[in-house]
Parts: structure tokens; sequence; C-alpha cells
């Protein structure tokens, strides 16, 4: 197939001259191929668009090409003239919904999407975009991903088509072969797949480990999804089972059939959904799975009713989702949770600390005037007694910090009262920070049981996984959307980096005769984001430490500071408003709240309220809080009061965290998989060519097909190549070896072996091959070593 397309180009490119590299060597006419170069000959079959119209139709022939214009002949055959931008060749019929995209000889938007549509409406979700997996999201359960088909890929070298087990089988191939650690990262938007696809590389990992071990850890490191998933995850308007914060899974493994470990990372919970969730949304699965499942007894003791008795579940009005079985999924959480050995009674504790937020969040204020003011009083006793038996604090002390705060004043310490919106907000600080303890324990106590357990003497290897909330554009976005937007923008600009840039740096380095591939980075957006001088969280990380600092003189900080920027949009007519040109698309941002949410810092009140009882849960886990361990420490010293706490800046520590993953996956081999949601309504056989052809432009799956082309992905130094197949040419094997310089060598064994010109080039320190011409190579090494072997037993047969 390859061969075909090479000819054919060759013969439409036979006017143009051979040109010399920058070090002199010939470079045959293929190096500069454009992939996009339609041919729009008489009767060429072509997809077109009539202006002003949003589909692609298929099937026009050409009667006229002009240089602006096309005369097109449909199939009814009625004639039309259509621009000439809007008419693209059509692949060779025998080409459509090939498993590769690279090996579609036209390459143009039309043609890549009805390939994707094709192999979607077959199920065939997987297609391959040179080294990248594209998955569109089934939104139905597919027969493939049983155990028959899992073993194929195990044990076949021969191609099963492209699929997630393939990118599993490929990094664990690769870890053993090359021993560098590999990474396997899943983007896409919300709702895209990431999540679902993770687990089947973590699946297929584990069995394999499983199979010939039979150890618990495979098991506990994939029970821990049920427990990050009840914790972690909410049903939001994109996704049913949306990740609420951002997961790193290392599997360490000490032998090729033995995972030794694992360790989780976990990047910013959205802590904010614990108190606030807007309609059709939920808060996190587990509320609703501990208000369904819990048995009678239980919820006597923990004061329980149903989700719909409590404020922070039923502000959003939705309290099931369809197909979700809340009662069977807590059954599955405490299954989980006994696997990490939190028996009954450590269970017992956490349902309680489960309990007490929800209470906590039915806790009312009314406002009684008093000679010093407006104070906070609480509306009814209930809520708060209950809150603080099942937190195991006193009922008034609880009281007291939800109503109060303690102020230094010369060296007196005095009660401040709030008034109800403060009490509020330190209502909701309380339930939030519980919360995102409680969940930065568990990953904790999950990651000492899946641990690496390091054995003298024996080298680890590690294979990571990342699977990082999707890109967001709700109707109204906030704090949490632009975090999750900028680690989507870093994570393009890695993609974009090692896949597109600094493969064609090392091409202009090593001189080779190359027509640079242009395409859409990132770097813009992310100077606007987090730009030294003054970047987006840069200026946000600034303006929480200014005492009179409010919502409205943030944006117009932003407004007044970024509106140079290009990729900054102000919205004139609403003062908290501006948009930001991210890689997907435009999103529009309303700053009300960012403040607050991007300050990690807990009342000193609040820390000494949960630290009153060493013998609760929630005493244990606040120390593992390393926020909240730097807040005793400036207790105890007495250095830093409740009001000249500094502030850190969520998103400044986000931005660290980023960096940290990135610098980490950089040293590893990266594999990508590119998911694609077909449609926003989370419904099967429902294909949306628009919002699958943006997501497709905007994840560079057209320039990775481009470079995969028409790159040179396989690399070799003159020494490494004339050495490995130096004896396939000469007599005796290597006779061209001893006095001749390795690229010298190189030529005479690429020249002897016929391997087309097209299909390498001579750098400076380096010799490139093309996709595929190694093999060629290979398979005149694999016939040589053969017929060696035949010889010298038939030789030796003879001898005997
Ligand atoms: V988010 O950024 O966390 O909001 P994800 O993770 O990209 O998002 P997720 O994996 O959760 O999306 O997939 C969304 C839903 O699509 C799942 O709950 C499944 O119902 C459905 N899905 C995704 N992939 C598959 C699949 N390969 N087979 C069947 C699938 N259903
Ligand atoms: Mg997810």
């Amino acid at each position: 197939l390859k061969g075909k397309k090479t000819s054919k180009r060759r013969g439409a490119n036979q006017k143009s001259k051979k040109e010399r590299g920058a070090k002199g060597q010939e470079v045959s006419d293929a190096a500069k191929v454009n992939y996009y170069e339609e041919d729009l000959h008489k009767d060429a079959l072509v997809w077109y668009r009539e202006e002003g119209a949003d589909d692609w139709k298929q099937y026009a022939f050409v009667s006229k090409s002009g240089a602006d214009d096309c005369r097109l002949r449909d199939s009814g055959g009625g004639e039309l003239t259509v621009p000439r931008s809007f008419v693209h060749t059509c692949n060779p019929s025998f080409l459509e919904g090939t498993s590769d995209l690279t090996n579609l000889t036209y390459l143009n938007e039309p043609s890549v999407l009805h390939n994707v549509r094709l192999r979607y409406e077959r199920d065939e979700i997987y297609t391959r975009a040179g080294n990248v997996l594209v998955a569109v999201n089934p939104f139905k359960q597919l027969p493939i991903y049983t155990e028959e088909v899992a073993r194929a890929y195990e044990s076949g070298p021969s191609d099963q088509g492209p699929h997630i087990f393939e990118i599993a089988q490929r990094s664990y191939g690769e870890l053993f072969e090359t021993g560098k650690s590999q990474s396997v990262v899943i983007s896409g938007e919300s709702g895209s797949g990431k999540t679902e696809n993770t687990k089947f590389v973590l699946r297929q990992l584990t069995q394999k480990s499983k199979r010939s071990t039979g150890k618990g850890v495979d098991k506990a490191i994939l029970q821990t999804n049920p427990i990050l998933e009840a914790f972690g995850n909410a049903k939001t308007l994109r996704n049913n089972n949306s990740s609420r914060f951002g997961k790193l899974i290392n599997i360490y493994f000490d032998s090729p059939s033995q995972i030794s470990g694992g360790n989780i990372y976990t990047y910013l919970l959205e802590k904010s959904r614990v108190v606030s969730v807007q309609k059709e949304e939920r808060s996190y699965h587990v509320f609703y799975q501990l208000c369904k499942g819990c048995s009678e007894e239980d919820r006597r003791k923990y004061r329980l009713g149903r989700a719909e008795d409590y404020a922070y579940l039923n502000q959003s009005e939705c309290f099931h989702i369809s197909g979700t079985d809340d009662g069977k999924e807590f059954e599955d959480l405490k299954a989980a949770f006994q696997t990490f050995g939190l028996g009954v009674g450590m269970q017992d504790r956490i349902f309680k600390l489960l309990s007490g937020i929800l209470h906590l969040g039915n806790v009312q204020f009314f406002e009684e005037e008093t000679e010093g003011g407006q104070e906070a009083r609480i509306a009814g006793p209930e809520p708060l007694a209950a809150a603080a038996e099942l937190f195991g604090v006193d009922k008034s002390s609880l009281e007291k910090v939800l109503t109060g705060r303690v102020i230094r004043v010369g060296k007196e310490q005095m009660v401040k009262a709030m008034d109800v919106n403060q009490a509020l907000n330190a209502r909701d600080a309380l339930a939030k920070h519980v919360y995102s303890a409680l969940f930065e324990w568990l990953v904790k106590s999950m990651n000492a049981f899946i641990g690496k357990k390091k054995v003298e003497g024996r080298s680890y290897r590690d294979i990571n996984l990342l699977d990082i909330y999707g890109f967001e554009c709700f109707k109204v976005n906030s704090f949490e959307q632009l975090c999750i937007n900028y680690a989507n923008e870093r994570l393009q600009q890695l993609f974009n980096r090692h896949l597109i840039e600094l493969e064609q740096r090392e091409y202009k380095k090593e001189n080779l005769v190359w027509e640079h591939i242009p395409y859409s980075g990132n770097d813009h957006c992310l100077e606007l984001l987090e730009g030294k001088k003054s970047g987006f969280i840069g200026i946000i990380a600034d303006e929480i430490n200014i005492p009179q600092a409010s919502d409205s003189t943030l944006a117009l900080k932003l407004k007044d500071q970024l509106a140079c920027h290009s990729c900054f949009h102000n919205n004139a007519r609403e003062p908290l408003r501006f948009s930001i040109a991210h890689y997907p698309g435009l999103v529009e941002y309303d700053v009300s709240q960012f403040l607050e949410k991007n300050k990690d810092t807990l009342s000193p009140d609040l820390v000494n309220l949960v630290s009153s009882n060493k013998d609760s849960l929630l005493w244990t886990l606040t120390q593992s809080s390393d926020r909240v361990r730097d807040l005793h420490v400036q207790n105890k010293s007495g250095r830093r009061q409740s009001t000249s706490v500094r502030q850190l800046s969520v998103a400044a520590t986000f931005k660290g965290q980023l960096t940290s993953l990135i610098e980490s996956l950089s040293e590893t081999n990266v594999h990508y998989v590119r998911c694609i949601k077909p449609n926003s309504k989370q419904v099967s056989a429902n294909f949306n060519s628009d919002l699958v052809l943006h997501q497709l432009k905007c994840c560079g799956v057209f320039e990775v097909v481009q470079m995969a082309r028409s790159g040179y992905p396989t690399k070799f130094s003159y020494e490494d190549f004339s050495e490995r197949y130096n004896f396939l040419v000469g007599s005796g094997g290597g006779a061209v070896g001893s006095t001749m310089d390795c690229k010298e060598v190189c030529k005479v064994i690429l020249k002897q072996f016929n391997i087309d010109p097209s299909q390498y080039q001579f750098g400076s320190t380096r010799l490139f091959l093309r996709a595929g011409a190694l093999g060629k190579v290979e398979e005149l090494q694999k016939l040589y070593l053969r017929c060696t072997v035949t010889i010298q037993a038939w030789f030796r047969a003879l001898v005997c």
C-alpha cells in the first residue's frame, strides 16, 4: 500500500528537481511531499461543501477545476460551482475505514472525519494515528474487552487492530525492552472516556501480573478505583461520572511478570462541590451511596435521612443517575475498603464524618442585633448537635468557631462575632476541609497498602497512567474550570512538544531537508496564564494577600493588566467576566468567588477545634494534611495569628504540581491516547461531525498523522546501524566494515538492499528512517540468519 502511494506521489512530483541537503547529500523529492496536496483532475471523486453549509457531502465529480472555484457534477447529474477550498479529494474506496489514519492518501478533514465515523458505526472505536491512539466513546458496552481479547493482545505479535490493550501491551513491552519508564497519557474533553480507558489499561497490566503470580497487590490496585470514584467523581452536566480530581497512577514492576507495588498521586480535588452544586449536577457519589445503602442500625447511629433532606445535596434537585444503583455501589465501596484493611470499625468512623458533613450543611443562622452590631446565631440546635457528635467535637466549641473568630488585640485575645455571611463561610470551610482531608487520608492509606516494597538488589521499573479532568466549558465557568483548563493546556503543550516540535527541531539540527509542518501551538495561552511578570496565576496569587481585595478588585486588575494579551478577551458589559482563548476554543469565566476559592488556608480556630479530640478520626486525618501541620507550628510558636496568616494560593500550588508532573512525564517514554466524545448527549449511535472534527483538530491529530507519514521516526547512530547490519553486505560478513567510515557503511547497506532513497536521510550525526523502512532491513536480516542456520545444519549433516 505504502509503495503504491509513494510511486504515485513521485509521479506527481516528477518535474521538481532533486535537491541537496545542507551537507550535500542527495534527497528524494518524497521528503518534500505536501501531504495535504489535492488531486482535483477532471472526473476526480471529491468531498464538497456548499457555502454556508456545515456538512461535507461525498461523491461529486470534478468537471472543471479553476484557481478559485470548482465546477462539480453531483451523483444525480446536477452541476454546481463551489469555492476551491470547499473541495477535497476522496480517498480510494479500498482505504475507507482504514485502521491507521496515516494510510490515507489524502489527509483532508472530510476524509479523516469520514474514516473515524465509519469505524465508529462499525463499533471499531479505536483508530491509530501513527503512534497515537484515537478512541471514540461508544456510550454502550462493546464485547471488545473480554478476557479472550485481552489474551489475544498479550500473546500475539500479529496485528489485532488498534485497541487500548495494544497501548497497554506496547508500554509494557517497551518497559522491558528499553529499561526506560513508560507513561500513558490519556486526554480529551470531559466525558470522552479517559477514566474508562485508564481502567482498561490498568486491568490489562495488572492481569498480566495476576495470571503469573496471583499476588494481592494487583487486586488492590484495581480496588483503588471504587474508592477514588466514590469520593472523587460526581455527576456533572457533561458526564454522569465525571472525575473531579486528577490522578497519576504509578505501577512498579520488579520482573516482567510481577507488579511489586503502586502509588497514586492526586491533583486538586474540586472541594467547592461539597458545599455548592449547580442544578442537574450532584455532589460526590459517596454521599448518595451512604444515604441509599446504609443499614437501618447505622442510619440511627448517624441520624441519617434521605439525600433529599440535606442542604448540601438538595440544592441541585438532582439525586439519581439513570442506570446507576447507589445502594449497590455502596456495597462495592465497602468491599473495596476491606481490601485495604479498612474494616467495619474504620468504615464506621469514615461514615460518621460523611454524615457529620451533611448535618453541618443543615446548620442555619439568623442575625441578632447587638451593641457590637449584627451577630450570627445558630438557628436550630439539632443539626449542630448531630454534626458535633459525629465529628467527635464539643458542641459549644463548634458553635463558637461557627459564629466567632479569635483575634489578638495587643497581648490580649478576644472573640470577634461574625455576621451571618461570615458564619456561613466558616461552616462551608469546615465541611470542605473535613471532606478534602478525608480524601487525602484515604489516598495515603491506599498508597501505604499498595506501596512499593523494595527488595535489595532488585531494579524497579514503572508505568505511569495519567487520567486528569478533561477540558470544560460551561455557560458559567469559575475557578475550578480555570484550573482544569490550565492543566489541559499544559498537557497539550507536552503533546505538541513531544510529537511535533522537538521532532522537527531535531531534523533542523541534523540538517535534514524538511518542510516545516505548521501546528497551532498553545504557548501563547500558557504565557497568559503563567507568564512570569504578570501572568494570570501570579495576579490572582498576589491578590489573596491584599486585605481589602475583593472579586471586583481582582477583575479590575486582571482586565487592566491582561487586556493587551491576544488570548484575553474582555467582556466590557459584565464587570466580573472575561474570556480566555484556550486551544479548544474561547471560554468565558466569571471571577465571583475566585478569591475565596484560591485561598488554601484554614482559620486556626477551626484547626484547634478539630484537634481538640485526639481520639477522633478527624484529628488523625487532619494531622496528615500538610497545610494544617504548618498552621499548628504557627500556632505553637505564636508567631502568626489568625488575621496575619499568609494565604497560600491554590492555583500557584497547582502550577507547581503540574510543573513537576510534566517534568516527570518528560523523563519517560510517553504513549498518547486521545479520547473523542461523539456527542454531548451521552448516548450511543449518535455521531456529531462538527463536534468530532473540532476535537480531532484541537488535539493535534492532523499534525501527528502528517508527522508520522512524512517524518523519520526511526533513528540510528551510524555506528549502531553499521554494526547491526554490516554482516548483511559483502562476503564473509562485514567485508565493508574495517576500513570504511560508519556512515559510508550505512550507505552501502541501504543501497545494496534496495531501500528506496525516499525512505531515509543522512543527518549530521544520525541516520533517519521513515516508518516501516527498518522493517525491510530487519526482514533481510532474519532471512540471512535463517539461511545461515540452514546452511550450517546442512554442512554439519554432510560432515557427519
Ligand atoms: V471527565 O473529564 O472525568 O468528566 P472522562 O473521564 O473523559 O470524563 P469517562 O471515562 O468517565 O469520561 O466516560 C464517560 C462515560 O462514557 C462513562 O461513564 C461510560 O458510560 C462511557 N464510556 C466511556 N468509554 C467507554 C467505553 N470504552 N465503553 C463503554 C464508555 N462506555
Ligand atoms: Mg474521568
